[in-house]
């Protein structure tokens, strides 16, 4: 749902020269470095783009699910590990308190996130819990007014740079399911955090991940997310699916620029005394792509509409994430086959991108972990 289709354009034209002027220029050099520019990070926070999910009273954009997918398309034009800096905030790391948080806990935690003051991360996956991650392992155990936390979460997307974790941990250790594990805010300085070393990745320079280890470590009961035990997977479940239509649409905008520059690559690069994008093998593969690309644009934005309407989505938003992931990650295969030798070379950018993508069809659930989601789905409709 577009509430204002001229906010919602003024909101967009903003992000699409950010990207253009700003982001395209750096992406090289954040590569390098593995750091996004402090003033980049600046000026992220004065657009807005931190609070992009929060809602209005508390100083956000509040922006519907449709008009969040069109700001991750025109991010998803640029390095992913861009959007990953304000993503965890906007995302998994704060969507927790703003569906399930008292109101003491929103009134305290959403209006510094708002402004990008305080970055969120979300930590539920561990070392022995990944896809199956009601059988997490990390406790929180009542002792008198607090909580003593032992775990070590991991993968957790811009730990070293949170203020808070939205952490999913088992306070009943009597119910090794689902119903044994709570959610909490936990402020990143309480004493007995320790954060790991970054991880060294694949791609997505910029975008830092590591362990974060819980020791005997006192959270006060206060932050207990909703102020009830028990419920902490159904908040991590109602977070990731709404979070599989915004990747959804990320991994939409990512391949639609991969595609472009394919595209003006077979343009400019001639073999035989011709253009290669006159070549009709060459055509076959971009023509595969834009077709995918579409067809995935249409899911995520229309998931997000039915969405927005108030809809069960949890089978689409499983598709979007496993469409749009598989997709964008065929459409990186592609642009690196149409760069030919230059795709394999890292001054050209596209194997940066190639490598950037692998990571879309496995966190925040794998291709599979979505399938699983899908067909239990249909097959409960069916049978009810
Ligand atoms: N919204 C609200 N509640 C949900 C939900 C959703 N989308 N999905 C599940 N739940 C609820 C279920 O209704 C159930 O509650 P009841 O027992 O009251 O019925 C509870 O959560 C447990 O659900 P389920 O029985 O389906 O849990 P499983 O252990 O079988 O796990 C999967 C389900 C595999 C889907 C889940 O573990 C998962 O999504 N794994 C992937 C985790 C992931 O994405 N990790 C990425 C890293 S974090 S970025």
């Amino acid at each position: 749902m577009i509430r204002d289709p001229e906010t919602l354009n003024a909101l967009l034209d903003t992000v699409n020269r950010f990207v253009r002027e700003r982001l395209v220029p750096a992406e090289a050099l954040v590569s390098e470095t593995d750091e996004i520019p402090a003033d980049i990070v600046r000026e992220m926070k004065e657009m807005g783009l931190f609070g992009l999910t929060v809602p209005e009273e508390f100083g956000g954009l509040a922006l519907t699910m449709e008009e969040e997918g069109e700001v991750m398309l025109a991010m998803g034009q640029t390095s992913p590990c861009f959007r990953s800096l304000f993503g965890t905030t906007v995302g998994i790391g704060s969507q927790g308190i703003v569906f399930d948080g008292t109101p003491e806990q929103k009134a305290k935690y959403l209006p510094p996130l708002a402004t990008g003051e305080l970055i969120a991360s979300f930590a539920l996956t561990e070392p022995e819990a990944g896809s199956d991650a009601a059988s997490l392992r990390t406790t929180a155990i009542r002792d008198g007014d607090h909580y003593v936390v032992n775990g070590t979460k991991r993968f957790i997307t811009n730990s070293p740079q949170a203020g808070i974790f939205t952490l999913m941990a088992r306070t009943n250790p009597a119910d090794m399911g689902a119903g044994g594990v709570s959610a909490f805010i936990v402020e990143a300085d309480t004493p007995g955090i320790t954060i790991g070393k970054k991880d060294k990745k694949m791609g997505q320079r910029g975008a830092h991940t590591a362990d974060v280890i819980f020791e005997n470590c006192r959270v006060p009961a206060s932050q207990l997310i909703g102020g009830k035990e028990g419920q902490g997977f159904k908040t991590a479940m109602k977070v990731l699916e709404k979070g599989r239509i915004h990747i959804g649409a990320i991994c939409v905008g990512v391949a639609e620029r991969m595609q472009r520059d394919a595209l003006n690559y077979a343009i400019e690069r001639k073999q035989f005394g011709q253009p290669i994008a006159e070549f009709q093998l060459v055509q076959a593969m971009l023509a595969d792509s834009q077709a995918e690309i579409y067809a995935a644009r249409c899911m995520v934005l229309d998931a997000a509409r039915r969405r927005d309407l108030g809809q069960n989505v949890a089978t689409e938003a499983s598709c979007c994430k496993m469409f749009a992931s598989e997709m964008c990650g065929r459409v990186a295969d592609r642009a690196v086959q149409i760069f030919g030798g230059a795709g394999y070379m890292s001054e050209y950018g596209i194997e940066r991108f190639y490598r950037d993508v692998r990571l879309f069809r496995i966190y925040e659930g794998t291709t599979q972990i979505q399938q699983i989601v899908i067909a239990r789905n249909l097959v409960r409709e069916a049978t009810r």
